[in-house]
């Protein structure tokens, strides 16, 4: 692969669009000829970590297997793109310390208000009517990075705007 291989790695709350932004992305990728690979929290948690919850040690071991398998895409040359809320910044860090250099965060800041009223899957009408516990943003915690490569802003923009952020990101550190 003429390419290098790095993690993009997306953190934020659900509905905030890193899905959307992450698919994008991959899409631009491909048009240019690169590869690219979208881990995404919502597919991965039907396979790979079918057996995990939402609790804190469940959330911990999921981020830490998308770490892993980021781990290995990246070395085999692959732009890596895990879109998973992963809201605790103790478990970001320790994917960061393992894959240095390799490593880049993203911060998809979208104010939980504007999650709620897009509310993608109805799930924060869930959450609000008691049908769903320990939902992230509303009653289970969501740190925001201090120090993230990249913060894309609901307010600067469409999904489709983020991702051509981030795709110029990856250009300007030399990593396509
Ligand atoms: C947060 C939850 C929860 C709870 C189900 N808290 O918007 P979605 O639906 O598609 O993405 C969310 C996804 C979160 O999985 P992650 O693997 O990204 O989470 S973590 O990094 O914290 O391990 C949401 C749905 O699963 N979902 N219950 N309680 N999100």
């Amino acid at each position: 692969l003429d390419q290098r291989g790095c993690v993009l790695w997306m953190t934020g709350l659900s509905g905030s669009g890193k899905s959307t932004v992450a698919f994008t992305l991959e899409h631009l990728l491909q048009e240019k000829g690169k590869v690219c690979y979208v881990l995404d929290g919502d597919n991965v948690r039907h396979g790979l970590c079918k057996d995990l919850g939402f609790t804190r040690e469940s959330r911990e071991e999921n981020i830490r297997r998308m770490g892993e398998v980021a781990k290995l895409m990246a070395n085999a040359g692959i732009v890596t793109v895990v879109s998973i809320i992963s809201p605790f910044a103790e478990d970001r860090d320790r994917v960061r310390s393992s894959l240095g250099a390799d490593f880049h965060e993203v911060y998809v800041k979208v104010p939980l208000s504007v999650c709620e009223e897009r509310d993608p899957k109805g799930l924060y009408r869930k959450v609000r009517e008691g049908k769903i516990k320990g939902f992230t943003g509303v009653d289970s915690p969501y740190e925001a990075p201090r120090s993230p490569e990249v913060t894309l802003e609901a307010a600067r923009g469409e999904p489709a705007d983020m991702a051509k952020e981030l795709y110029e990101y990856l250009e300007e550190k030399g990593l396509l």
